[in-house]
């Protein structure tokens, strides 16, 4: 081998440490909702190290941002020529090229694909109808009378899967990223009671948060929001 494809062979044998956006000010105050968490998870879940960049308010609707995710958002995932918004896509992708997310059996991986799904388009909905009318249309003349609907529809979604889950660890066998990402769906709904209504719910989000990767992902992201306070308290002193 020549000396350039010997630095070749061992330039393309270094692992790729995928870039990822999150909040540089998060606005739940580090409790890991946004949808970076997910993504740290599913990256710790798998031993994958990443870089993480903070980015504004104002920057994340720039044309600089805008390239890597249309609608302006975080989280975003850059891996050498690959750029992916979407945390259920990145998820996907982390655990298609990777161990541990999802079942090595055809018909088992494609149920827990179907799990990351239900997560995403089936359960997470109205709990964030419920967000949007807390947090932007709590002033409605309406707001009483749509808050107890938006909350049934919620209860329903939770019946149904307290109702499949059963006594099971989780949704389907091992964990699996459909897991991971319903977890993190229920998180939204943490200090509501919604969650304690269903007792066999809210152990299973326990058992996901006790997971030593979920703990590692959010002690990362709440890195962040501790550094920025730290950084405002200097600034305000
Ligand atoms: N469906 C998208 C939703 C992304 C999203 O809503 N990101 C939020 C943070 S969790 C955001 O960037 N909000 C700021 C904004 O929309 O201006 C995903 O799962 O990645």
């Amino acid at each position: 081998m020549t000396a350039l494809g010997a630095k070749l062979a061992i330039i393309w044998s270094l692992p790729m440490i995928p870039t990822i956006t999150a909040f540089e000010a998060s606005p739940d105050r580090g409790q890991g909702l946004a949808r970076d968490m997910p993504v740290r998870w599913a990256l710790e879940e798998v031993g994958q190290p990443y870089d993480v960049r903070l980015v504004s308010f104002t920057a994340m609707k720039e044309a600089a941002h805008r390239a890597l995710h249309p609608f302006g958002q975080i989280p975003t995932y850059e891996e050498g020529d690959l750029v992916l918004f979407e945390s259920g896509a990145i998820v996907f992708h982390i655990a298609e090229r990777h161990a541990g997310l999802l079942p090595l059996e055809a018909n088992a991986r494609a149920r827990a694909i179907m799990w990351m799904f239900a997560a995403l388009s089936t359960v997470e909905p109205p709990i964030v109808q419920r967000e949007v009318a807390m947090y932007l249309e709590r002033d409605k003349a309406w707001y009483d009378a749509r808050m107890p609907l938006v909350e049934d529809r919620i209860r329903g979604r939770l019946d149904e899967l307290s109702k499949r889950l059963g006594n099971a660890e989780w949704l389907d066998g091992a964990f699996s990223a459909g897991d991971l990402l319903m977890v993190q769906v229920l998180r939204r709904l943490g200090g509501s009671s919604l969650l304690e209504e269903y007792p066999s719910l809210s152990a299973y989000v326990s058992r996901g948060e006790a997971r030593p990767a979920f703990q590692r992902a959010f002690a990362a992201q709440l890195a962040v929001f501790t550094a920025t306070q730290a950084g405002r308290l200097d600034r305000d002193a």
